[in-house]
């Protein structure tokens, strides 16, 4: 007895000090302690829900943000086990939620999304949570153990209470600390919302709530439940554009315990969207899953237009960038033991899913198409149109590269560039018409500040082929003066300004035009965006004038505060700046240019899938999601320049 109560004290040290460990590097286990990390406290029990259903013993989970800004988070699984744990000598729960990296080692078999990529544990949520409960619906019992202070255990786990004998499941509580949340402990709805409906679409049948219970007048209730799945998904995000045939094409197979779901529906577009997951994880960068089953696509489709006597033997064969033209595709992959490789360990490496996913998906493809003839001419026609104009497009390209063998002198006459050659202080204005223009040349820093005026709207890319885009002279310009080129020839390493700042007069039209060179810049220059080289400048509203004082205030809400300052009984003159042209150079150089004063937004797409959605909501008729869109994409950054 004696012996085994010293054991108990040695461990609940080496526990606490694990726990330590994470309060004090919390940035190690979560990413960061700002917004991003407070969020992944809720991911890592929502996780350990999610591996529940996978396993096949739970269907619904709730998340609730509680009025004190606290989580719940409820599962209708089996309930973590409440016996004593073989290794620690403590119940499996209090393992779990004290015992670094438990859940993920304890847990035998199965799908798991929180062994993955991310998941660093339950105990890791208590290490920085104020204060943790865990309730287990049990055998009739509920269970109950209580953490403080960073993982302190202050209520053993006991019963508290019965419960009706088909009532199982977990529901775990925990408030974030303040202490190591120092930026925010406010939940944000619409982040939970939009992964919570992610993980419903990618669990089929699986019901996912999130309910806000902070507005006591309003509750704030979503419940997220696809019978479809990722077919509901493909509906979702073609939403709002032209689908070519009705139905959604839908493979699912499995081999050697890797399971793949593949759904894809082609729209009258142009641009291709393909998302992959592995174990309900994104995998931007792709991987093994994706490979096979684009190689699939390809083979297939090139199969069947042979077959058919559409493609001739004289033809060149469709590439994969044809078939894929217009395509919206989700590939999930559920695998035991997934491995994953890259920088960003966002690709999987797994080379046994390579052929799985192919021979699952070309098997599942190859029926519909001899089964819908109809929708198989559709796709193999917009196949060969694609490779007709990547033929046309290609021409066109060759002709912006070989401009480029003249370096200084094929730059687009307009530009007005910087002396300096050095990218990392270069900056680019795109500017908004020739008038501006010019005031934005005679006001510029001529050593790191170019200018390129820009006449009239721009084209809009998500209605046009790559051929066209190019033919578009201020397109080719812009092409041109950033350095990098575009489609197979991009070099980032190219890139001769480290800032390109859109600039645009602050009304309708101006924010019509930032958005069409977003949606350039987010189709045809992505890693420039995700790079951060891409900024909006941000020009001042209305000139205060009081006393001989000038201020400049940059949005209404600002005028009213300034406004409230100022002794009224003085002549106030407020002029309001409907353009850039309305400004003198001074005035553009002092308020939006000049380092030292301005205020550049720096545009950010952290989720490519919504962006997308936001991009095709965009270019319907509705003005409201653009300006949405600005508000929401666009990241403040202050004194950017230091
Ligand atoms: C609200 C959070 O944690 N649910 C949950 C967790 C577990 C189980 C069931 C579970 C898993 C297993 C067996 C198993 C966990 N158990 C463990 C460990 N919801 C939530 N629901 N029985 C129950 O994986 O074999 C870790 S998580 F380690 F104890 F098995």
């Amino acid at each position: 007895m004696e012996k085994n109560k010293s054991n108990y004290d040695s461990s609940t040290i080496q526990v606490l000090e694990g726990l330590d460990a994470v309060r004090k590097r919390p940035g190690m286990y979560i990413g960061s302690t700002g917004e991003k990390g407070l969020h992944h406290l809720v991911w890592e029990i929502v996780d350990n829900a999610i591996d529940e259903a996978l396993a096949g013993y739970c269907d619904d989970i709730e998340v609730i943000i509680n009025p004190d800004n606290s989580i719940t988070v409820k599962d209708d699984g089996r309930g973590i086990p409440t016996g004593v744990h073989e290794k620690t000598g403590k119940s499996t729960v209090e393992t779990v939620y004290t015992v670094l990296h438990a859940g993920g080692k304890f847990g035998g078999g199965g799908y798991k999304v929180s062994g993955g990529l991310h998941g660093v544990g339950a105990s890791v949520v208590n290490a920085l949570s104020s204060w943790l409960e865990v309730k287990v619906y049990q055998n009739s019992k509920i269970h109950y153990m209580r953490f403080e202070n960073g993982g302190h255990p202050v209520h053993p786990l006991e019963v508290i209470d019965s419960c009706s004998e088909n009532r199982t499941g977990t529901t775990v509580t925990f408030k974030p600390d303040p202490k190591i949340f120092t930026e925010t402990i406010l939940f944000d709805f619409d982040l939970l919302k939009n992964r919570l409906r992610e993980l419903a679409f990618l669990n089929k049948g699986l019901r996912i709530i999130l309910v806000d219970d902070r507005d006591e007048n309003e509750e704030r209730k979503e419940v997220f439940f696809y019978e479809g799945g990722i077919k509901a998904y493909i509906n979702m995000l073609n939403k709002n554009k032209a689908p070519i045939h009705q139905e959604v094409i839908y493979v699912e197979g499995e081999e050697k315990n890797i399971s793949i779901e593949v759904a894809l529906q082609y729209n009258s577009g142009y641009a291709e969207n393909v998302y992959s997951f592995v174990n309900n994880i994104n995998t931007p960068n792709g991987g093994t899953h994706e490979d096979g089953v684009k190689r699939a696509l390809t083979r297939i489709i090139n199969n069947y237009s042979k077959n058919a006597g559409i493609l001739k033997d004289k033809d060149e064969p469709l590439t994969g960038e044809d078939v894929r033209e217009g395509l919206t595709m989700i590939i999930s992959c559920k695998h035991p033991d997934p491995q994953f490789e890259g920088q960003t360990k966002t690709k999987l490496g797994s080379t046994e899913v390579r052929k799985i996913s192919d021979t699952i998906f070309s098997e599942g493809l190859e029926r519909f198409l001899l089964e819908n003839p109809d929708t198989a001419k559709l796709l193999v026609e917009k196949s060969m149109t694609a490779a007709r104009a990547r033929v046309a497009a290609k021409k066109a390209r060759e002709l912006t590269r070989r401009k480029n063998v003249l370096e200084i002198s094929s730059l687009p006459g307009k530009l007005a560039d910087c002396s300096s050659k050095d990218a990392t202080i270069s900056e680019i204005f795109i500017v908004e018409g020739d008038s501006a223009g010019g005031s934005a040349k005679s006001g510029r820093d001529s050593k790191t500040q170019a200018i390129l005026p820009l006449r009239g709207k721009i084209l809009n890319v998500e209605k046009a082929r790559l051929d066209k885009i190019l033919a578009n002279a201020e397109i080719r310009s812009m092409i041109t003066a950033f350095g990098t080129g575009i489609g197979q020839e991009f070099d980032i390493s190219k890139l001769r300004y480290h800032k390109i700042i859109i600039m645009t007069d602050a009304d309708v039209d101006g924010s019509h035009i930032r958005i069409l060179l977003l949606t350039f810049f987010y189709r045809y220059f992505k890693p420039l965006i995700e790079g951060g080289y891409i900024y909006a400048a941000q020009p001042p509203l209305y000139r205060i004038t009081h006393n001989r004082i000038s201020k400049y205030v940059y949005s209404e809400e600002e005028k009213d505060e300034y406004l409230k300052t100022i002794t009224k009984d003085v002549k106030i003159s407020i002029q309001r700046f409907k353009g850039l042209g309305e400004m003198n150079a001074e005035e553009l150089a002092e308020t939006t240019m000049n380092i030292e004063n301005r205020t550049l937004l720096q545009i950010t797409l952290n989720d490519a899938i919504e962006a997308d959605a936001i991009l095709t909501d965009l270019m319907g008729e509705e003005v409201e999601p653009r300006r949405e869109f600005i508000e929401k994409n666009a990241k403040f950054v202050e004194n950017l320049d230091i």
